[in-house]
């Protein structure tokens, strides 16, 4: 992770990022950046000019931003990298009263070099910065070869991603994990085309449907096929629009693919494979996926509320998936199971077919909450 330099010091290549939306912004940001310079261990590589930005985010009506990106080589450890930081940004007299509100300076660390880490104070690289423009282009003017760990794309390849004429975004999650109404509320503030999954979800492997009945005389690996299919129709690439409104779908093909993986009883073959993959490959992937998580205690207030709501509400209604299925105790275990390996597969770079280049993490316990997170993450792209 830290190389060794021709001094025979261990150095690291850090991108940071930076912002200021009050006062004097672009003097703040020279100020940041004369600290960086002059701090010991601290060696500037490169700066980016200064770009004014729509805030993303945040309580309505704040004003603009300037950002930057600023490349470095330094000798301190990731924490002591964000300790820096912090001290530069309380120098500049940063105050921090709500999440995303205006400053005077905000210091981000992006990258530092391949590392992959998350603890309390510090998460590297920076869990939201693939799909904010406000990041990557100041980025991409002085890193633009310089490699996502995580994605394993290029800085350049990250903000191409984002420039696509017309987006995909997939909300995925577990049936209960709220993708729906996520994906509903990304389409209200977008505008984008809306596209919910047309069957449900075959949990482990299962075509829990019951009400179709054609699909009950198939073979298990003819149902999940058919169903693969019918996922694609609207995604393909031939029919795929060339509006800039995008497309935001509430599910992701690939998840069929693993939750046969979860169903002992469905022997993987080579056909099954070949003929899943040859629908995959029509459809147009998803260039953005927001990655929803939920815990066992949510999952099953949401499975109870489904069990006495179907009358009133339409929210959570995808649970229908699990409620065939024996037990409750039993779905929300095998649901679980299911999300912990969409999120596997979806960090699988070994096998990067069909990967999104850009994944955002969304704690989506609070509905209301994740919603809001999930906006803004989409907001950033623009
Ligand atoms: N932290 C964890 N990982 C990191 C990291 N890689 N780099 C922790 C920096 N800090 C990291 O940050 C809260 C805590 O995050 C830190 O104490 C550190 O321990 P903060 O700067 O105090 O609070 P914040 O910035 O309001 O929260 P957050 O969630 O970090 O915000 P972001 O993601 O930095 O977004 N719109 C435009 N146009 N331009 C912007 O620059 N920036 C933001 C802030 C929102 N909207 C924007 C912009
Ligand atoms: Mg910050």
């Amino acid at each position: 992770m830290v190389l060794e330099s021709s001094r025979s010091q261990k150095t690291a290549r850090c991108l940071i990022g930076c912002g200021a939306n009050i006062g004097a912004r672009r003097q703040q940001l020279d100020q940041a950046i004369d600290m960086l310079r002059f701090m010991p261990g601290v060696q500037i590589l490169r700066v980016s000019q200064f770009l004014e930005t729509r805030p993303v985010g945040g309580l309505p009506g704040q004003p603009p931003y300037l950002n930057a990106a600023c490349l470095i080589e330094t000798t301190f450890e990731p924490i002591e990298v964000l300790d820096m930081l912090l001290a530069i940004e309380n120098t500049l007299q940063r105050s921090r009263e709500t999440r995303w509100g205006p400053r005077t300076i905000d210091l981000d660390l992006l990258l530092y070099e391949d590392c992959v880490l998350t603890t309390e104070r510090l998460q590297v690289p920076h869990p939201r910065m693939t799909t904010r423009r406000f990041v990557l282009e100041p980025a991409a003017e002085i890193a633009s070869g310089l490699q996502h760990p995580v994605s394993q794309c290029t800085i350049g390849e990250l903000l191409e991603n984002i420039l696509e004429p017309h987006l995909h975004i997939a909300v995925v999650g577990v049936p209960g994990s709220g993708a729906p109404e996520i994906a509903d509320a990304i389409a209200d503030v977008t505008l984008s085309r809306l596209i919910h999954a047309p069957a449900p979800l075959p949990v482990n492997g299962r075509d829990f449907s019951h009400d179709n009945q054609a699909s009950q005389t198939r073979a298990p690996t003819e149902q999940l096929l058919h169903i693969a299919q019918q996922y694609a129709a609207p995604l393909l690439e031939t029919q795929w629009p060339d509006d800039p409104h995008g497309t935001v779908t509430d599910y992701w093909i690939e998840a069929i693919r693993v939750a046969t993986t979860l169903n002992t009883a469905i022997e993987p073959n080579k056909e099954f494979e070949e003929a899943f993959t040859a629908i995959i490959q029509k459809t147009v992937p998803p260039h953005v996926v927001l990655l929803l998580n939920v815990n066992q205690q949510t999952l099953a207030e949401r499975v109870a509320y489904r069990s006495h709501a179907s009358q009133q509400s339409d929210i959570f209604s995808d649970l229908i998936a699990v409620q065939a299925m024996t037990t409750t105790d039993q779905s929300i275990a095998t649901l679980l199971t299911l999300q912990e390996h969409i999120a596997e597969r979806l960090g699988n770079t070994e096998d990067k077919r069909f990967l999104p280049k850009a994944i955002i993490e969304i704690e989506a316990d609070d509905l209301g909450k994740a919603a809001l997170d999930a906006v803004a993450a989409i907001e950033g792209i623009s």
